[in-house]
């Protein structure tokens, strides 16, 4: 770990862990921490981090170990392209090579202060009511006393922490999901409640902070340009590296339950109220995300930059930011919406990332209650129209029929898919939408049964189907479409 010590004074101690070692963590959460080392005071020892995988591969974590914990970081947009090294890791650990009691040990440490995690929406097994309990894995682990699900691995750590009287312990989500904090200490809290410990729920009470936070940093699964720029910029085909745009934001709830790492010195801010920021950045960037990933590919249209190629989709993005999402917004002092949409909307243009369409409508059953949901609940409590999300979430009824408009197959990588293609195998028309609006895990009944919230929907489906994406894009007229300003 030459580099990080070099980087701040003082041998490093693993004080963070961090769970999901993905190309959103290498281009955000480490990448902070790394920034964070780079800026402290000389004297200040630096904060080394552990990172982990639960299920997926172990090969880029051998791959990491093999380069000392290092990989490259490359940062391009239309003005040029910039490669960083990130070196804040000291080791690795995955549960199918290190052994199942790795993961616990470690978030047992007494050296350790913060865990932060990015598993994806479906990492956290929530139903509406808390912890999914009927989730397989999670009923697996209760029943064989395992811990292969993150709520069962973070109680059994919690557990054994209890035990050696390690002290408090903060862990942090960064997930897309809004309150994570809150959700992942529900998940948490639910799954020592379900192991019938009820003293371990009141000591995570008393010794665990969960602060929200919200994250942004647009970062594509990367693909062979990709790969090419970093070996042109760096000289190494780094199996670690990865492509990410300048633009970086964390906002984190400041609540700790030990030593704060100083995360605002590598750019991360801490607030004590998160919900305006989450809500803002899942409302404006998120919602119009999943609009354009979906009604983009039934276009046949690959990438976001490629949909923001179209004078049709582009407008439909700053639309649904900038009428339809931004009045449902709670203010948030020293922020111009207006300003943040248009920044937005350059980010989406970018034409180094190539974010495919395909990756943005994975799991959308994860992402439709916190992206599109909430902000139509507004519409509905305030008599406003809402078009253009109407048109985002028939475009995702439009894909689970599984073709786009030339014909083409169009994937459905989702938790909830086998009960999906169940709604999606009947009739087309009117009745798929009724079909799909009964998918109870998404759309709660109330919410399903009222033709306020359902005969937009319906039209939007029906105007997709009869005129096409650009055709219904094209019929949404500006006066419709308008709800303030
Ligand atoms: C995207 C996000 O895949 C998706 O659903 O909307 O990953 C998005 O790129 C990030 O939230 C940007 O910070």
């Amino acid at each position: 770990m030459a580099g990080l010590i070099k980087s701040a004074g003082g041998r490093p101690r693993p004080r963070l862990l961090h769970i999901g070692f993905g190309g959103f963590a290498r281009a955000h959460t480490l990448a902070v921490i790394q920034a964070m080392n780079e800026n402290m005071p000389p004297q200040c020892p630096a904060w080394g981090v552990r990172v982990a995988r639960l299920h997926s591969s172990i090969r880029q974590l051998d791959a990491l170990e093999k380069a000392g914990g290092c990989y490259s970081l490359v940062e391009a947009d239309h003005r040029g392209a910039f490669a960083r090294r990130v070196e804040c890791i000291l080791d690795t650990i995955h549960p199918l090579r290190d052994g199942p009691d790795a993961l616990p040990e470690a978030i047992a440490d007494p050296r350790l202060s913060t865990v932060t995690l990015t598993v994806t929406e479906k990492g956290y097994a929530l139903s509406a009511e808390g912890l999914n309990l009927d989730a397989p894995e999670v009923q697996e682990d209760l029943n064989r006393s395992t811990w292969q699900s993150l709520p069962a691995l973070l109680v059994e750590g919690l557990a054994r922490r209890r035990e050696v009287n390690a002290g408090g312990l903060t862990l942090i989500s960064c997930d897309n999901l809004s309150e994570n904090g809150r959700l992942l200490s529900r998940s948490v809290r639910d799954f020592a409640r379900a192991r019938g410990d009820a003293s371990l729920v009141h000591w995570i009470t008393e010794n665990v902070a969960f602060p929200s936070s919200m994250v942004d940093r647009i970062t594509p699964a990367l693909d062979d340009a990709g790969r090419a720029l970093i070996v042109k910029l760096t000289g190494t085909d780094d199996p670690n590296g990865i492509v990410t745009e300048p633009y970086l934001q964390w906002v984190i709830e400041d609540s700790f339950a030990g030593p704060r790492p100083p995360l605002d010195l590598g750019g991360a801010q801490f607030v004590t109220d998160i919900r305006p920021f989450e809500a803002m950045k899942l409302r404006m960037l998120n919602a119009s995300h999943t609009m354009l990933a979906h009604l983009g590919s039934l276009a046949g249209l690959t990438t976001i930059d490629a949909c923001m190629a179209e004078p049709l989709l582009a407008r439909a993005a700053a639309r649904l930011m900038r009428i339809e999402a931004a009045p449902t917004l709670p203010p948030l002092p020293g922020i111009d919406l207006d300003a943040y949409a248009g920044a937005l909307l350059t980010r989406f243009a970018n034409p180094r990332l190539r974010h495919a369409c395909v990756q943005i409508a994975s799991d959308t059953s994860q992402k439709l209650p916190q992206r599109l949901l909430a902000p139509i609940s507004w519409h509905l409590d305030n008599g406003s129209v809402w078009p253009l999300m109407a048109l985002a979430i028939a475009g995702w009824m439009a894909w689970a029929r599984g073709q786009d408009e030339m014909g083409r197959t169009l994937p459905l990588n989702d938790p909830l898919a086998k009960r999906i293609r169940k709604a999606a195998s009947g009739p087309d028309g009117d009745a798929h939408v009724a079909a799909m609006l009964e998918i109870e895990e998404i759309f709660s009944s109330r919410m399903a049964k009222d033709p306020r919230f359902f005969d937009p929907i319906r039209s939007a489906y029906r105007s997709l189907r009869e005129r096409g994406v650009r055709g219904a894009l094209a019929d949404i007229s500006p006066v419709e479409g308008r709800n303030s300003t």
